[in-house]
């Protein structure tokens, strides 16, 4: 596979999935805390994410394994509840000196940081406030924006504003699936306009605290395929297109929300200044792709508001999530945002699968059905970059096994194992591979 010697070759976690230490050092609650210890249990086997990797422990080894692996960079999150216990006002100090410290370990390693303000991790003082429903909470994300990259701003290379505030806005609010645990279409969509003014927001700070580094959002996008070519199965697509992917990428590229969808939910839209959405499109360096699934879809009736039914594909493989293996849609993805939004770069900032692996034999985890996804996805995203698609990196989901939210611990996206108990790392043969693809990506290029 054939990549430019720049391609940056990265792995992403996130905060709260890897971290652990939840009371230590002054950090304050966060929502995935409270919604993890509220009965009934809503996570599976009731696990948290108390302990997760203790990565806040072990992050110099985990910086180890990733030179072993030879990673060229790191997507990680910041926890906010971590930096500012109470989501505003006072700092803590030891939070914030344990990004320091994981930043310069990373450069004395060669990997360059990309750090994710918000990956879901809301302070729980915060969502006391109404949380993203709250006008307020674009000064509080822009403030938490200020003094984290203050700090690390010189040495932070890539920054990535929100991790897939499609799910933070609709799974949390409107599907239930995530914190706040709301079922109210319009409370989603009110979160979805302050996560996109928020973000607005914080791009002119990050650009006077951080003027060399690239700046980015990190969105969940689906390629949706009608399931014939009958015109109601054609607008079911574009209905769920438009929901899914076009909700946030017309307000960051273009300024604005897209009409056909804000007509199909302008009742949901009572208290939003749809206008006031073009301080969302604040130019960026970079789009963040995080692709796992397409979507197939046919019309289905007339309840609202989306009238659309996921239309299972019989032949296809899929995940342990569940979830179809279609690397042609990662494809077919980037060659539609390159057409339609023509973004000036795009990191992969998330892609990877969850497999039932077996248990380490000989100090090596088999899982041959996650090489393939990645050699797939990686020889997908190399044919969007021959065909023009401006794909400067790729970052696996995920570094390490970790706490899938509501999944727990049951599903493992990691290219490392970690021990349910020991917390002890073992690079899976996927990491093998990986490594190898790094190394031959270089040698390509002599
Ligand atoms: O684990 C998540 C991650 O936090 C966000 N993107 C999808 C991953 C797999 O579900």
């Amino acid at each position: 596979m054939p990549f430019p010697s720049t391609f940056l070759w990265g792995a992403a976690t996130s905060s709260y999935q890897i971290e652990g230490a939840v009371r230590e050092d002054g950090r304050g609650e966060s929502v995935w805390d409270r919604f993890c210890h509220t009965l009934p249990p809503r996570i599976a086997r009731g696990d948290t994410g108390d302990t997760a990797c203790d990565h806040y422990h072990r992050f110099r080894e985990d910086v180890a394994l990733m030179r072993d692996l030879g990673l060229q960079a790191y997507r990680f999150s910041i926890a906010w509840p971590r930096v500012l216990p109470e989501g505003t006002g006072r700092v803590s100090a030891a939070g914030v000196s344990f990004y320091d410290h994981l930043v310069d370990e990373l450069l004395r390693a060669g990997i360059k940081p990309f750090a994710t303000l918000y990956h879901w991790d809301l302070p729980q003082a915060l969502q006391d406030r109404g949380g993203w429903l709250n006008p307020a909470s674009v000064e509080w994300f822009a403030e938490y924006t200020d003094v984290i990259s203050r700090r690390l701003g010189d040495r932070v290379q890539g920054w990535i504003t929100h991790n897939e505030p499609w799910i933070v806005a609709f799974v949390g609010h409107f599907y239930a699936g995530h914190p706040p645990g709301l079922a109210d279409l319009t409370a989603a969509c009110q979160a979805a306009h302050h996560l996109l003014l928020a973000h607005g927001a914080a791009v002119p700070v990050l650009r006077r605290n951080a003027p060399l580094a690239e700046v980015g959002i990190a969105l969940n996008l689906n390629p949706v395929y009608p399931a014939s070519d009958r015109p109601a199965d054609q607008a079911a697509a574009c209905r769920q297109d438009g929901f899914l992917n076009r909700w946030f990428l017309d307000p960051l590229f273009r300024g604005t929300y897209p009409d056909d969808m804000v007509a199909l939910l302008q009742e949901w839209l009572p208290r939003i200044d749809l206008a006031a959405v073009r301080a969302a499109a604040a130019p960026l360096d970079f789009l963040g792709v995080n692709y796992y699934i397409r979507n197939v879809v046919e019309h289905a009736g007339d309840e609202l508001p989306l009238r659309l039914r996921h239309v299972p594909q019989a032949e296809a493989e899929t995940t342990a999530m569940g979830w179809e293996i279609c690397p042609k849609g990662l494809t077919d993805l980037l060659l539609r945002l390159k057409q339609d939004y023509a973004p000036k770069a795009i990191y992969i900032t998330e892609n990877g699968a969850a497999f039932d692996d077996p248990p380490p034999r000989d100090g090596v985890v088999e899982d041959p059905q996650r090489v393939a996804y990645l050699r797939a996805h990686l020889m997908a995203t190399e044919a969007a970059l021959s065909q023009g698609v401006p794909v400067k990196g790729y970052f696996v989901w995920s570094l390490l096994d970790n706490f899938e939210w509501t999944h727990g611990y049951e599903k493992r996206f990691g290219i490392i194992h970690v021990d349910p108990v020991t917390r002890a790392r073992i690079p899976k043969r996927s990491a093998q591979y990986y490594r190898q693809v790094i190394i031959n990506s270089a040698a390509h290029e002599g």
